[in-house]
């Protein structure tokens, strides 16, 4: 994957598969439940799973730049948490809800939502999902909930679209990341609660990146997540949020699960994100763990482990690294295109006053 020095963490800079972390990521592939998905997956599955998480991260790249180069003032980007959004997303079917945090911006495009829709947000244009007013953008038509601004708010409604898809017997699921601070909500606990009760298809990704804004996570709190599960009686699985194949595995099994009827199940996806909050607290952020924590995720970053063992697959022909360098070029143009389009819009498409009050609803 080609490096951006300007907008990517330091981290990055220099990268190369390290021998020991991908011996590992390796030897996982042939665990049954990994294996099942790379079955199922085919060549084109792992073709269009690289291509999102190529997508993840030049959505993220080109935000960045606009915030350094003054575009617009600051992004809630997911450097390092690809995987653990684009791996889920490529594990569900097609009437499947997902209900997205504002740093899973990947799952509203790997489900169909045009990109542009997400950098109109930001950009405020008039011809945007939310007309210039918010970056909170969702779109139903393509079974995305818009991903609210309160943390742990989704859980009780997605199991909410979960009892709705029980209810008229539909085989899907809805599907909602929530961060590990965020597990303390009310919400959180309600929403599972409920879920518990009903025994509703709702998958919860419990993204644990240890820190939550400027507070690291207590120790207790890493026995207490992985005691979730036990705790609502439900089934718990776990998984590496940086090997892409393993979420997508975990997804899969816990669909299946919840179309048996034994839902909801809640996946524990240990993960972490380089930058923060959003780009104003990167500072802040790097004071919070040592220079080792961060050099040590990055050995794992999810693009370029996934493309390190992808190369050495013969189904890529004889020349696996053009097949990428390929894929992500062509990838790179596109969403740089839809970016141009975002811009134009800006000129184009401000924002109309005069609609400014429609769609709002109040009781
Ligand atoms: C209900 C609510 N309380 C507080 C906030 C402010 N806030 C935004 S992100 C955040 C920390 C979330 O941490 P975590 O859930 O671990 O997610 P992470 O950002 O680490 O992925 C807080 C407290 C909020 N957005 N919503
Ligand atoms: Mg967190």
């Amino acid at each position: 994957m080609k490096i951006y020095p300007a907008y990517d963490p330091p981290e990055y800079r220099d990268w190369v598969a390290d021998p020991d972390v991908m011996e590992k990521y390796s030897a996982r592939m042939k665990e049954s439940e990994l294996s099942k998905s790379l079955d199922q997956l085919g060549d084109s599955g792992l073709e269009n799973i690289y291509r999102g998480l190529i997508r993840a991260r030049i959505h993220d790249v080109t935000l960045k730049r606009w915030v350094r180069t003054g575009v617009i003032t600051k992004a809630w980007l997911g450097t390092g948490e690809e995987a653990v959004t684009v791996g889920a997303c490529h594990a569900l079917g097609a009437g499947d809800v997902v209900g997205p945090m504002i740093r899973n911006a990947a799952a509203t495009f790997e489900r169909g939502l045009p990109m542009g829709e997400s950098f109109r947000s930001y950009l405020a244009t008039g011809d945007g999902l939310t007309r210039g007013r918010d970056l909170h953008f969702g779109d139903l038509n393509h079974g995305v909930v818009a991903p609210i601004s309160h943390v742990g708010d989704l859980v009780p409604v997605c199991a909410g679209f979960a009892l709705s898809f029980q209810l008229r017997q539909e085989a899907n699921v809805a599907i909602t990341w929530v961060g590990d601070g965020s597990t303390r909500t009310g919400a959180v606990h309600e929403g599972l609660s409920l879920a518990s009760a009903r025994k509703l298809p709702l998958i919860v990704v419990v993204q644990d990146n240890a820190v939550a804004l400027g507070t690291r996570r207590d120790p207790r709190l890493d026995e207490s997540l992985r005691g979730m599960a036990d705790s609502y009686g439900l089934v718990g699985l776990e998984c590496d949020g940086n090997h892409v194949i393993d979420v997508h595995a975990s997804v899969r099994k816990a669909r299946e699960i919840c179309l048996n009827g034994d839902g909801p199940v809640i996946i524990l996806a240990r993960t972490f994100r380089f930058g923060g909050h959003a780009t104003h607290d990167e500072a802040e952020a790097r004071a919070i763990f040592s220079g080792e924590f961060f050099n040590e995720w990055a050995r794992k970053e999810p693009t370029g482990c996934f493309e390190s063992w992808l190369s050495d697959q013969s189904s890529l022909g004889p020349d696996p690294a053009a097949t990428l360098a390929r894929w992500e070029l062509e990838e790179t143009t596109q969403v740089e295109s839809i970016a141009e389009g975002a811009l134009a819009s800006r000129g184009d498409s401000p924002p109309d006053p005069s609609r400014m009050l429609g769609d709002v609803f109040a009781e």
